[in-house]
């Protein structure tokens, strides 16, 4: 059994794309993703610090297959940075497919963050658009806040909670995936692909109950507010 982490007030959660879009029934929909709503609400109450995002696409974005003739969703093709993966359309901007899952309840976060905004580029990650070089600006937010560890949970496991762990590894920050709340899409052996980057970049694979911070609740300066 491994040590048990303690949260702190230098440790910030990552709750990656928990929209509806990407839960059963959406246009992109993640086995299971519904099912770990109430697991991430009560991580939640145990970090000061939550940052929310939010995939986020224009209409005609370049990763819709439906901008692309004839092509089909799942498809690989070459855009101008790299490979693209082709999606249904999903998570159009303002759409209720881009809306949060109205179950979840942590009206502490502190920041919620759009990403893949950019008609051009898609942006798995939560820190650099698929460029590779286009900053999100969340890199610079966690290091003003002295942050230190970043703990990813959210959909998906093998695509934006993968690229936005290894993005912060590769910024300097100690990185946590919670596998248990988690859900993968794992087309075409991407989920144990996904794990093997990760395990190489040195971003540890944790369950929920290694994290033992106290509640929020008990917490000061959080102690009065409802949840
Ligand atoms: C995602 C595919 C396309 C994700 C977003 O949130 O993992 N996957 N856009
Ligand atoms: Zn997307």
């Amino acid at each position: 059994m491994p040590a048990t982490i303690a949260i702190d007030e230098r440790d910030v959660l990552l709750v990656i794309d928990m929209q509806n879009d990407f839960m059963p029934g959406g246009a992109l929909a993640v086995a299971g993703g519904d099912s770990i709503v109430p697991l991430v609400n009560r991580l939640a109450q145990n970090f000061a610090n939550v940052v929310l995002t939010q995939d986020w696409h224009p209409p005609g974005h370049i990763s819709f297959a439906s901008s692309h003739g004839g092509a089909r969703p799942f498809e690989t093709i070459g855009v101008a940075y790299g490979d693209q993966t082709l999606w249904p359309d999903h998570c159009v901007l303002g759409s209720p497919g881009a809306a949060l899952h109205k179950g979840l309840t942590i009206d502490h976060a502190i920041l919620i963050l759009r990403k893949g905004y950019n008609v051009a580029i898609d942006s798995y990650s939560a820190f650099a658009e698929a460029d590779g070089e286009t900053p999100t600006g969340l890199a610079g937010f966690l290091r003003e806040k002295n942050i230190r560890r970043v703990f990813a949970c959210g959909l998906a496991t093998d695509y934006c909670v993968a690229w936005s762990a290894l993005d912060a590894r590769s910024r300097g920050f100690e990185t946590f995936v919670i596998e248990d709340a988690c859900r993968a899409i794992d087309a075409q052996g991407s989920l144990g692909a996904a794990w093997a980057k990760m395990e190489i970049a040195r971003v540890q694979r944790i369950e929920s109950t290694e994290i033992t911070a106290k509640n929020r609740q008990d917490r000061r300066p959080f102690g009065s507010g409802s949840v």
